[in-house]
Order: structure tokens, then C-alpha cells, then sequence
């Protein structure tokens, strides 16, 4: 079995050493333009050269669990398009919307402000029920993501394209049922992939409909968010803030607004990384099941987009 490896902004070595060990009768190598076809690739961002020149791939490995920059390219015809299934991140993504979610609801940024002033400065109690959190997207992240806010007893609502039964979570799917959720919600939590359907969803209208003081964790993709209608709703006091991990472009540029206005916390798109050792451990055991013709999760529906 032939495995490339063609991975933009990623040191290539430890990645090819960890699939020679989890894959000893494999021959794996780093793509170079002109190379012969491999059965199987593992890639972020490739060149489009690399998908034309590449026809006879059986799987296209994304070392991430988000395909929409895969999918804009054109495609070997017969390959398999496989995410990352967790693979170490909705953990991660747990902690990090956790972590959003209560410094919000608990105001220790007001306390860090208060202390920087040597001010002992005391807030009255705000009530979870007056904080009810919805998770945009259940699948493998934001199932995790909703389980987890659960355990602090915030009330949780999800929204899906299909239904979801999840222990303690109000469940709505459906574009029928986006405004209700919506109006049920003071923070939003957004974990959907970006597909056609998706762009731009959080947007005036939409973000107008979560309750007042409502407050906007987006950790999915940048161009989910127009940028324009959540610095308005911020700066109406309709919004009380966001936590952006994602942006339209990454890096974040230096003159962009969302780096200091002031109820903006931005992060640089870590909110859940790949973890290379669960990653490799993941793509070797689907590459052999594939071999063996077995069904394996995580394939990509490319007419869906994720
Ligand atoms: P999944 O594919 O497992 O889940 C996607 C969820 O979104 C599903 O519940 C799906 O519904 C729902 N969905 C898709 N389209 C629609 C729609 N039109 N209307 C309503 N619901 C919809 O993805 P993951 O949970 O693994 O990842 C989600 C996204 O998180 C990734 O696509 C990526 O963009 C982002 N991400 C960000 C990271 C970061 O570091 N910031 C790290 C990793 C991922 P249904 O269940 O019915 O199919
Ligand atoms: C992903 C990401 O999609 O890191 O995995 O954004």
C-alpha cells in the first residue's frame, strides 16, 4: 500500500515517522509534484495539483475534523473523503467552550478589571436559568460540547439538520425550527460545519433573535459570522460579547476590529487542535479497514458538504 502525504503549514517528518510505525508494511512518503499514485493520502489544504495528479487515490485522509477548503477543490473521482472523528479534539472543544461560557456567566473578567485596580468589588449571584446555552451543530464535537455544559446545569438547546434525542438537551433541527431555537437562547455556541447552507448563518437577523445580553462563542468557521452585524449588535448592547476562535481570514489580520473592541476575546483558531498521535492512530486503522473493504465512520458526504 502507497501513502502520500501533502499537508500545507505542517512539518511533514514526525507525521511520516508516526505512519511508518503504525503502518510497517506501508511504503509513506511526502508528496513531490510528479510522484507516482498512491492508494491513500493524507492532506490539509493540498495544492490542487496534488488531487489532479493523484487520480487513483481510494482515500483522502483530512487531518482535521472541518473539510470545507477540501471540498472547493475538484476531487479524484473514486476517492473516499474521510474527517477527522474526534481524534482527541471534542475534549478540547469541551473545555474551551466550558471554560467561554463560564468566565462570561460568572464575570471574571469584570473581577480581573476590579482586581488590576486592587478593587474588592462583589457582584450579585446571576441565575443559570436566565443563561440558557444553545449548541449550533451535534455531532461529534457539539454532542460533547452540550453533554458537557449539562454538567453545570446550565439549561442546554441543540440544533441539528436532523433530529437528536440527547439526555437534557432541548432538541430543534430543521431551518423550520432555527428562530425558535434561537429565541431560546441567551449564549450560542456555534459547531456547525461550513457548507453552502451554513455561510453567513450567524448573522443581524439571526443573532437579533437570541435574548438580550446574549453572548456569541463561535469556534467552528470565520465565514459562519458576518463580522459587520455582531460588531453592530455589540455596539447596540443588544450582544454582550463574543468569543471568536475562528475568522473569515486566519491569520486574523492586524487592523481587523475583533483584536480590541472591548467585549471581544479572540483566540488564534486553537480551540481544538489535531492531536498527532491520535490522529495517525485513527487514519492507519481506517486506511487497513478500507483495505480490508470494511465500512469505517467519518466519511465525508461531498454533495452535503461535511
Ligand atoms: P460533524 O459533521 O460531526 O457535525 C456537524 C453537525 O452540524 C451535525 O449535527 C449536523 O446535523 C449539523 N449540521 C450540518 N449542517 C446543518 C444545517 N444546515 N442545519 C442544521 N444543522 C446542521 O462535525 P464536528 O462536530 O466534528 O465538527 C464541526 C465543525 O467544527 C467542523 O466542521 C469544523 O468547521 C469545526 N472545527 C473547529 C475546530 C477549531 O479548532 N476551531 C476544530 C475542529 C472542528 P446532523 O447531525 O443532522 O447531520
Ligand atoms: C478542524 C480545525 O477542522 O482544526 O479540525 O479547524
Amino acid at each position: 500500500m502507497n501513502v502520500t502525504f501533502c499537508c500545507t503549514d505542517t512539518k511533514a517528518e514526525p507525521w511520516l515517522a508516526g505512519l511508518r510505525m503504525a503502518l510497517p508494511h506501508a511504503h509513506v512518503s511526502e508528496w513531490q509534484p510528479g510522484a507516482p499514485p498512491a492508494d491513500h493520502a493524507v492532506v490539509w489544504a493540498p495544492p490542487q495539483q496534488f488531487l489532479d495528479e493523484q487520480t487513483r487515490l481510494k482515500g483522502l485522509f483530512n487531518i482535521g475534523a472541518g473539510v470545507d477548503a477540501l471540498l472547493k477543490l475538484r476531487l479524484p473521482p473514486h476517492a473516499k473523503v474521510v474527517r477527522l472523528d474526534d481524534a482527541g479534539m471534542s475534549v478540547q472543544m469541551a473545555e474551551y467552550v466550558c471554560h467561554a461560557v463560564i468566565r462570561h456567566f460568572r464575570e471574571f473578567d469584570g473581577y480581573e478589571a476590579d482586581v488590576a485596580h486592587s478593587k474588592w468589588s462583589y457582584r450579585k449571584p446571576r441565575m443559570r436559568a436566565d443563561f440558557p446555552v444553545g449548541v449550533m451543530g451535534l455531532g461529534v464535537l457539539g454532542e460533547r460540547v452540550a453533554r458537557a455544559l449539562r454538567q453545570f446545569d446550565f439549561p442546554v438547546h441543540g440544533w441539528s439538520r436532523s433530529p437528536k434525542t440527547i439526555e437534557g438537551v432541548v432538541g430543534h433541527s430543521g431551518a423550520a425550527q432555527l428562530d425558535g431555537f434561537l429565541a431560546s437562547c441567551r449564549v450560542l455556541v456555534n459547531l456547525l460545519p461550513l457548507t453552502p447552507d451554513t455561510r453567513d448563518i450567524l448573522n443581524h437577523r439571526t443573532l437579533s433573535l437570541l435574548r438580550p445580553g446574549g453572548y456569541v462563542i463561535n469556534v467552528a468557521r470565520g465565514a459562519h459570522l458576518v463580522d459587520d452585524d455582531l460588531i453592530a449588535l455589540l455596539d447596540n448592547g443588544h450582544l454582550a460579547g463574543a468569543t471568536l476562535d475562528v475568522f473569515r481570514t486566519e491569520p486574523l489580520p492586524a487592523a481587523h476590529p475583533f483584536w480590541t473592541h472591548p467585549r471581544i476575546t479572540v483566540t488564534p483558531h486553537t480551540s481544538a487542535r489535531t492531536l498527532r498521535e491520535e490522529s495517525i492512530a485513527q487514519i492507519a486503522g481506517k486506511m487497513l479497514a478500507l483495505e480490508r473493504g470494511e465500512p469505517i465512520a467519518g466519511l465525508v458526504d461531498p454533495v452535503r458538504g461535511y
